[in-house]
């Protein structure tokens, strides 16, 4: 292996390392004020945004909740959360296709937890199905939307992102009927790739599913 190639390795290992224990400071600090945490990630456009506005409307009846909304260059998601009266952070992520711990720990650093005291944090991550899989945030659990207008494959296509989460959705199902997929074969695939998962189907533009997502955050 060419002597540069191996310098690459490494630096790729001292990252993710450092990005391993910045994300165990991450669910330290949040732990200590019994902020239950989720980050969201998955394809562009598969309603993760959506499906938080459904969260947020609902829980900050109920819990204080803080949103960081990761995006390459807009705050279009940030503002779209901001509607239902919770306080939204952007963080606009440039050329990197994923948020990563140290993005968290700036703003845990600088945000008084205190006012989120046994309240919540979502994470909405850059859309993307490939980057986020190697930085985890520090969170206590990571869901994963994806639709059935990515196709039926889309699941089997991306199984790290799917080995790394405690819940999967599946969204806009209310697209059935227009749409050739097996939403059966979706649900097969992902129970496959990681038993463990708590698996939704739902749709965010009538509601459906989001009652039993809410039961499995377990707050
Ligand atoms: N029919 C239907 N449309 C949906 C559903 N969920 C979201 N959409 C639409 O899909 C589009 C993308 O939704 P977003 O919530 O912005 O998706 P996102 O995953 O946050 O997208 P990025 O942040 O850009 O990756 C919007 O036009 C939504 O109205 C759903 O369950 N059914
Ligand atoms: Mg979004």
């Amino acid at each position: 292996m060419p002597e540069n190639s191996s310098k690459i390795i490494e630096l790729n290992e001292d990252l993710l390392e450092n990005n391993d224990r910045l994300a165990e400071q991450n669910r330290q600090s949040l732990r200590e004020y019994g902020i239950k945490s989720f980050d969201i990630v998955g394809a562009i456009g598969a309603g993760k945004t959506a499906i938080m506005e459904i969260l947020v409307e609902k829980l900050s009846k109920i819990y204080k909740i803080l949103v960081i909304n990761g995006d390459v260059a807009t705050r279009i998601d940030a503002d779209r959360i901001g509607q239902h009266g919770v306080k939204t952070i952007q963080v606009n992520t440039g050329r990197e296709c994923a948020l990563n711990s140290y993005h968290i720990s700036q703003i845990i650093k600088n945000v008084d937890l205190n006012e989120y005291r046994d309240g919540i944090l979502f994470i909405e991550n850059v859309g993307n199905m490939i980057c986020p899989s190697d930085f985890i945030l520090g969170t206590e659990k990571r869901i994963v939307v994806v639709s059935i207008t990515e196709g039926e494959w889309v699941v089997r296509k991306h199984p790290l992102l799917f080995k790394m989460s405690d819940i999967a959705v599946i969204n806009k199902i209310d697209l059935i009927d227009v749409m050739d997929v097996s939403v059966e074969n979706m649900v097969e695939d992902a129970k496959n790739i990681n038993p463990n998962l708590k698996i939704f189907t739902t749709s965010a533009t009538v509601g459906s599913g989001i009652p039993e997502l809410i039961e499995a955050l377990d707050l």
